[in-house]
């Protein structure tokens, strides 16, 4: 069965909390994050490299030992130390780590104290009053953990999205498999995939093929198939072993451009193109476009969009928010494209966060053909990302100015992800503010303050900055794990655009905000978009994909993202 590696990231990332709940050392447990990181990044897949036995141990942050262990699980699909530690560390206790204010260290006490391993033991704690009485707990906590368990419970009721990056080695592997299958024609994947939404629910797979392929059978009987729900002729559905639901359904040649349109959505898009065909007195289903009994389209999907007098309407747009107007207009945008991208406007380096120093993360970038590369690493508050300090930052300066004279043809600017505090001031004096290209201002804590508390926090920080500005994560919400926090985003768009301040779209698959909605609001706005990475690698890079998609899903053209420009006029630009 190939092991995807996403799913070997998060075997590390289990064993390293699992460790840490044992009460193991920092630096082995710190090993195991950095390795779920760094494979989580990688651009390659890790079984296609353990099968032509490339060298592991050359991927950064990967040792003999680790490289080891990959190849174990790529081989077994199991981790034997894991096994081996699940035997005195409940593995259910890993349910708690979700729980908003536990950790590690809180959740080896509650089981040792009081001989909890479930998330149920705890509720039933909690409501005893035994929480509170621990140790560093408290009734506040008590209570938090109460509320988060009875939230949770009700969010997990509704069906489980999986995110657009995990699943996409699956996906990718599953679709060249049925490409081989003999006398299989056309594969490929519709529904939320092909529309690139940040998360999906399942993934529906189309194919075409000669009457006599066994492709129904060989699907059901793919290696990474875990249980079959229904097989039949025309379609077949399967669960994946790391819980992913797959639809295949196979459609004949002359169907085929009315199935993937149909079968693409979103369903609001569908039925607003069938509606406009009922005007025409012609019926659009999943098998053609038909005047009475007779097809009249169905062979692609520009075949459906002419009968109904539109122009083809691009996957990402398909959500039924103007598009269709648009393209009876002719204003359909021009999206943008990943070639577009001169340059990465927020990475880490080892200085702080970051795994690789600012000359690999040039290299890299260079790589890449870009024309430039900002360095921001964080500041001081987050001291546990060993945070810049003035001092650290001026020195990090001379470093980059010494490195730009070596550079041919690129360009590292100099920024900081700088911290916004409560008050709204920034986490760094602007004396060494000022030597800088550009700021990434972010809020990193305090999300809880109310809506007008935050949004002035944010616009202070905004018009305090003394270079370039572009407001980091801008909502800060992690996909399934934390809410955005609670901003008035037209009033800081508005200020946005005055002060000529760029919001980032952050590329990191579990983020991605702004979102499609706010790409769009922002585009009409007039604000300008910085689509980067934050990459933490050189690997990391390579996450801009991500954002372009959501970018392509809010309308986003080249022109309004402002690293799509070369290094001359984003220079012109900054020094603004
Ligand atoms: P997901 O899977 O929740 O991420 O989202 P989708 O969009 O992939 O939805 P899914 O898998 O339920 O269905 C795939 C596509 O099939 C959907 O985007 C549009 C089409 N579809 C499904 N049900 C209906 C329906 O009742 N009417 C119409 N017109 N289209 C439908
Ligand atoms: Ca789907
Ligand atoms: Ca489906
Ligand atoms: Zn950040």
């Amino acid at each position: 069965m190939p092991v995807h590696n996403p799913e070997i990231a998060e075997t590390f990332n289990k064993y390293a909390d699992l460790l840490e709940i044992d009460g193991a050392n920092q630096f082995r447990v710190r090993a195991y994050r950095t390795a779920g990181r760094t494979i989580l990044d990688l651009s390659q897949n890790l079984y296609d490299m353990v099968k032509e036995g490339k060298d592991l141990s050359e991927l950064p942050g990967i040792g003999k030992d680790l490289a080891n262990k990959i190849i174990e699980m790529v081989r077994t699909g199991r981790l034997s130390q894991m096994e081996e530690l699940k035997k005195t560390v409940p593995i259910e206790l890993l349910d708690m780590m979700d729980i908003a204010d536990l950790g590690p260290k809180r959740i080896a006490r509650l089981h040792q104290e009081l001989g909890i391993s479930t998330i149920k033991e705890l509720e039933a704690s909690a409501r005893e009053k035994k929480i509170r009485e621990l140790p560093g707990y408290g009734e506040k906590i008590e209570q938090a953990i109460l509320d988060d368990i009875t939230r949770k419970g009700k969010a997990r009721g509704s069906k489980e999205r999986l995110k657009l990056s995990a699943v996409e080695s699956a996906t990718e592997s599953l679709l060249s498999y049925l490409r081989k299958i003999k006398g299989v024609k056309k594969v490929t994947a519709a529904g939320s995939y092909r529309r690139r939404m940040e998360t999906v629910g399942d993934v529906d797979i189309l194919v075409t093929h000669t009457g006599d392929s066994d492709v129904m059978e060989r699907f059901v009987k793919y290696e990474d198939v875990d249980r079959i729900i229904a097989k039949g002729e025309t379609k077949s559905t399967v669960v994946l072993r790391f819980g992913l639901q797959v639809d295949l359904r196979a459609v004949s040649g002359e169907s085929y451009g009315a199935a993937l349109h149909y079968f693409t959505g979103s369903k609001a898009h569908n039925i607003a193109i069938r509606q406009m065909g009922v005007k025409k007195n012609l019926k659009i289903n999943e098998y053609g476009v038909f005047k009475g009994k007779k097809r009249i389209a169905g062979k692609t999907e520009e075949e459906v969009y002419e009968q109904v007098g539109l122009p083809y309407i691009e996957p990402e747009l398909r959500e039924q928010r103007g598009e269709i107007e648009a393209a009876r207009e002719g204003r359909l945008p021009r999206l943008i494209e990943i070639r577009k991208i001169r340059g990465d406007l927020h990475s880490h380096t080892n200085n702080t966060e970051g795994r690789n120093s600012i000359e690999e993360m040039a290299e890299a970038a260079q790589k890449k053909g870009y024309e430039y590369l900002a360095i921001t690493d964080h500041s001081k508050r987050l001291s546990m990302t060993h945070g810049l300090d003035e001092k650290r930052l001026e020195e990090q300066i001379e470093e980059i100015d010494r490195l730009n004279r070596k550079l041919k043809d690129f360009t590292l600017l100099k920024g900081i992800e700088v911290d916004i505090l409560e008050d709204g001031s920034l986490d760094l004096n602007n004396s060494v503010l000022k030597k800088l290209d550009l700021l990434v201002c972010s809020v990193h804590h305090k999300f809880n303050l109310s809506q007008k508390k935050q949004t002035e926090r944010i616009i202070r920080a905004i018009e305090s900055s003394p270079v370039f500005t572009i407001l980091g994560h801008p909502t800060g919400r992690i996909i399934g794990e934390r809410e955005p926090y609670d901003v008035n985003m037209e009033q800081l768009m508005k200020v946005a655009r005055d002060r000529n301040c760029a919001l980032e779209l952050n590329a990191q698959p579990e983020r991605l905000d702004l979102n499609d909605i706010y790409c769009k609001m922002a585009k009409d706005m007039g604000v300008m978009i910085v689509i980067s990475t934050d990459a933490h690698s050189t690997a990391g890079l390579d996450l801009m994909r991500f954002g372009i998609y959501q970018a392509r899903r809010g309308w986003l053209e080249s022109n309004n993202v402002l690293n799509s420009r070369n290094g001359k006029e984003l220079q012109e630009l900054l020094k603004k």
